[in-house]
């Protein structure tokens, strides 16, 4: 009886993973970048199944990654570095082009168009327990069309 519940249950923890994760990861794409280029940015729509902060992420892929934000500040596009980013549930948190990004620096591999690299992102929850959540991103030089 033992072996055959333990069994199962580690057969749920792989294949049960998906829908317990915290976040829901959509559209998520890196954009291709030269080899001599040193940064490139990373986006994707966010959606927290419970009030989560998006603390930050890393990736093989490069040395550095920021949770950056582009604002326009009069006339002039700025862009900073935000350390955190609060979530609420079910509320779509928008990473995009001239907004909120994961600025990848230090770049370790080439992003190729067609490729995919992986990224973890870093959540705390409510009461500030880490949760990682793993992310196949796609390399494309533009945003993948909206379904
Ligand atoms: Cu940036």
């Amino acid at each position: 009886m033992k072996p055959v519940l333990l069994s199962l249950l580690v057969a749920c923890s792989t294949a049960c993973a998906q829908p317990a994760a915290p976040v829901a990861v959509e559209g998520a794409w890196a954009r291709s970048a030269i080899p001599q280029q040193g940064s490139t940015g990373a986006y994707m729509t966010l959606v927290a199944r419970e009030p989560l902060t998006l603390v930050g992420a890393e990736t093989p892929a490069a040395g550095i990654v920021e949770i950056h934000e582009m604002r326009m500040e009069g006339d002039v596009m700025k862009m900073r570095a935000a350390d955190t980013l609060p979530l609420a549930p079910g509320k779509p948190l928008e990473l995009k082009p001239g907004g909120f990004h994961f600025m990848l620096m230090d770049l370790q591999t080439v992003f190729k168009a067609g490729s995919q690299i992986r990224m973890t992102l870093n959540f705390v929850d409510a009461k500030g327990t880490p949760k990682k959540v793993a992310v196949s991103v796609p390399v494309a030089a533009a945003a993948p069309a909206r379904r």
